[in-house]
Formats: structure tokens, C-alpha cells, sequence
């Protein structure tokens, strides 16, 4: 009876899988308040009249890249400019003096990784998925993060790691994704994203990758039109997440499975719904 079949796809019609991308700040771990605690050390260092309250920074973070972020700023308020210096040369030296604190407090403050994030990496590296990190920070911040929360070898486990230093067009531009798609040599719809910023759900969308956001209190107010889910965390077994965008199939924490429903995997099976005898 043609009605109760269920339609298989063969493997080449079914979009398997491939990758996991991940952004930095606000997504593998809380930063974003770190960062902003260090730029406003470093702004009372070189004696700026300049405050970023939390209020303030929600709104900065629309902003991708923390140089740009400060350049931009100095044209609301602009400093008194050292002999010698013009505004990007100083927003550049503001910023280099902001990364190197930012690293000690990084680590004085034993950041950790936020939850699900390890359970994540360790299970798409046992089921042989590729794993990728787009961020406009800089690879120090990246490594000075992920040597205190990884295992040593924690490069070894990103194919590709995308930083401002490689990328100069930053988030909401896909520039940063594309790029790591075309390094890995996939398609951007056989990999998911984990993101925390619109600008960052815009740049992985705009790649035709689908996205999992995990939003934390800068960034839980953000449009993020485009995204598969958007959550408070990856949560875990035990500690469920909670949704406010999207379908997640029943699914209480994010897992590979999840991830695999999101690309459409596991929809290769797709039962025909009995037709009712009076249609
Ligand atoms: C987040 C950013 C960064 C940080 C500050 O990057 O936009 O600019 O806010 O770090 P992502 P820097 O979400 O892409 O990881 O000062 O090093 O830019």
C-alpha cells in the first residue's frame, strides 16, 4: 500500500554532518566581561576619561574586534592624542596594552570553558567530526583560553582556526566562515555553528551554515533571526537548556545527534504520515 511506505534516501541525497565551528568570546567561555573589565583597566591607564559600563558594552558588542571597537569609539569622544600619534595608531596601542592584560587576568581568573562545551568537542572528536573556531579576537587570546581549559595538544584538535589577524573583514561579514569552509573543502550546509553575538549568527547564516546560539547577559536581548536554536546554554544531561528559538526535537542539551538533525541527517528516513481514508 503505496500511503504506509516510508521513502529512505539514498547517502548521496542525505546531507551528512562534517564540522562543528565554534566563536570565542561568549561562546566557548563567558569572556566578554573579562574583556571589558580589561579595556576599562587599560583606558585608566593611559588616563581616559573612558567608562564601558555593562549598559554601554551590550551596545559596543555590536561591534566585532575590540581595535576597531575602540576606534570607533574615539569618534564619540574623542581623546587627547599623544605627540606623534593619530587616532588609529593610539586605538591600536590602546588595544595591544588591553590584549596583553586581558591574558593575565584570563588566566588569574581561571576562566573555564561554559557548560556542555568539553562534553561537545570531546564527542564530535570520538565520532570523527572536524572542528573549527571563528573568532575576531586575536590567536593569543584563543590559546591563552584554551591552554588552561584543554589538554595540551587542544591545537591538534582544530583543523582550522580563523582569528582577526587572518581575517580582515570581521563579523556580521561571513568572511571568517567562508573561509574555513573552503579550507576544509565542505559545504557550508553539512556543518553547525556555535555562536552567542548577532553579529556572529548573521556571519555564519549569511555562510549558509545552520546555527546553534547560546546566549549569555550581554547578548540575550540580540535579533537572531536565521538561527536553528537559540538557547541559554549547551546544557547536559541533568541540566537542561532552555530554548527561545527554534525546534530541538525533544532534545534537552545539545548533542551530536541534535547536530546531525539540525544538517537533516537523521531526517533521511522521512515516514509518509498515513493519508486519512476521507481525504
Ligand atoms: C568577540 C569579539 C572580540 C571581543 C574582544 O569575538 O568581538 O572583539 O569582544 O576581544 P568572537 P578583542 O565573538 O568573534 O569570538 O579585543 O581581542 O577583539
Amino acid at each position: 500500500e503505496n500511503n504506509d511506505r516510508v521513502y529512505k534516501l539514498n547517502d548521496d541525497q542525505v546531507t551528512k554532518l562534517q564540522a562543528l565551528i565554534f566563536d570565542v568570546d561568549g561562546t566557548l567561555a563567558d569572556t566578554e566581561e573579562v574583556h571589558r573589565l580589561a579595556f576599562n583597566e587599560t583606558f585608566r591607564k593611559f588616563g581616559l576619561e573612558w567608562h564601558w559600563s555593562p549598559e554601554l558594552y551590550v551596545r559596543l558588542l555590536s561591534i566585532s574586534g575590540g581595535r576597531i571597537r575602540i576606534r570607533q569609539f574615539m569618534d564619540e569622544h574623542p581623546p587627547q592624542l599623544p605627540p606623534g600619534e593619530d587616532f588609529d595608531s593610539f586605538a591600536a596601542r590602546i588595544h595591544q596594552d588591553k590584549t596583553e592584560r586581558y591574558a593575565r587576568m584570563l588566566v588569574e581568573g581561571h576562566v573555564a570553558l561554559r557548560p556542555g562545551v568539553l562534553r561537545l568537542i570531546k564527542e564530535a572528536r570520538a565520532q570523527g567530526l572536524r572542528l573549527g573556531i571563528a573568532t575576531s579576537t586575536a590567536l593569543s587570546n584563543v590559546k591563552t583560553l584554551l591552554d588552561h581549559n584543554l589538554p595540551a595538544d587542544w591545537e591538534s584538535w582544530f583543523e582550522v582556526i580563523a582569528t582577526c589577524e587572518q581575517i580582515k573583514k570581521q563579523k556580521p561579514s561571513p568572511a571568517v566562515y567562508n573561509h574555513i569552509i573552503w579550507k576544509m573543502g565542505i559545504s557550508p550546509n553539512e556543518v553547525v555553528a556555535f555562536e552567542d553575538t548577532e553579529n556572529g549568527n548573521c556571519a555564519a547564516v549569511s555562510a549558509g551554515i545552520k546555527t546553534i546560539i547560546t546566549t549569555h547577559n550581554f547578548t540575550e536581548h540580540h535579533d537572531f533571526r536565521g538561527a536553528s536554536l537559540v538557547l541559554n546554554g549547551l546544557g547536559d544531561s541533568g541540566h537542561p537548556f532552555r530554548i527561545s528559538q527554534g525546534n530541538a526535537h525533544g532534545a534537552t542539551f545539545v548533542d551530536i545527534n541534535l547536530c546531525r538533525q539540525l544538517v537533516g541527517e537523521l531526517a533521511a528516513v522521512i515516514p509518509l504520515q498515513k493519508h486519512s481514508a476521507k481525504q
